[in-house]
């Protein structure tokens, strides 16, 4: 999809409230809470999720701040994501326990070629105070080495907000890799950081989304059949495809994915 790449600037600042490009070709896509799957039951009531966040959250109300899917193209060019945390910490002299936590849950099976998430465990205690703290744990040896576990499709990583972590290359040629991002947190705190204001529609920008391939591939027919491809093949392209496997754009029967249309 590489169209995509200038047709958005990078980072919350250049990026809508429905997509924001993190680096090269890796795009956050709102999903909003409001809807399926995410108001499905097996997302809303499942056990194993919330006797989780019951206890890391020590017992407070919480509830889903955001869903969004990142997709990390297929790119063999590709680099890392910088290291990051997606939040800061609320006291800037003591360390509270997690007020917000992501949950990532891979729509592909990883493999190092796919680039999966990497962590550095512990480090929401140090993101305080980052380079001060960061050194100091250096000093005491007690900096762990970072994590990239290659979960399956449909698995869970579950890390603090204020953990450093980044998207590794996805350097394989054909699959993108989808990952559903769910972030939970204490019902009294708000993200104002991932996602502006600013809308695509507001901008006078038209977006639909699905998350399903019918309405999708439809929807890109309609668009292409009035449009076409202007006068040279691939040139100033302004759509995106994501899909679970899509691979260069189409996904296969039954597949979930997502799809943006920027006219
Ligand atoms: O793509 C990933 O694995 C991580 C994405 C991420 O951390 C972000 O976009 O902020």
């Amino acid at each position: 999809m590489p169209g995509a790449e200038y047709a958005l600037g990078l980072g919350a600042r250049n990026g809508f409230r429905e997509i924001v490009r993190r680096n090269g070709s890796r795009y956050e896509c709102r999903m909003g809470t409001s809807s399926a799957p995410f108001t499905d039951d097996k997302v809303r009531k499942n056990k194993t999720l919330h006797s989780t966040l019951h206890s890391i959250f020590g017992g407070s109300d919480y509830y889903l701040l955001g869903c969004s899917v990142v997709v990390s193209c297929a790119d063999p060019g590709s680099s890392h994501q910088q290291w990051h945390v997606d939040g800061g910490h609320v006291d800037s002299e003591n360390h509270l326990p997690c007020h917000c936590l992501n949950v990532f849950v891979p729509l592909v099976d990883l493999t190092e070629d796919l680039g999966p998430t990497e962590i550095r465990p512990g480090t929401h205690v140090y993101s305080r105070n980052m380079s001060k703290m960061m050194l100091g744990a250096k000093a005491r040896k007690e900096l762990k080495p970072p994590v990239a576990p290659l979960l399956k499709r449909g698995s869970a990583l579950l890390f603090d907000y204020r953990v450093l972590h980044r998207g590794m290359a996805n350097i394989s040629s054909t699959t993108d890799r989808p990952v559903l991002v769910l972030t939970y947190a204490k019902t009294w705190f708000k993200d104002v950081f991932n996602f502006p204001n600013r809308s695509l529609e507001e901008e006078g920008v038209r977006v639909d989304l699905y998350n399903d391939r019918e309405g999708g591939v439809e929807a890109f027919r309609r668009w292409y059949d009035k449009e076409g491809w202007g006068e040279e093949e691939g040139k100033g392209k302004r759509f995106l495809v994501f899909g679970a496997g899509c691979g260069k754009g189409w996904m296969e029967e039954g597949e979930r994915g997502v799809f943006i249309l920027l006219s």
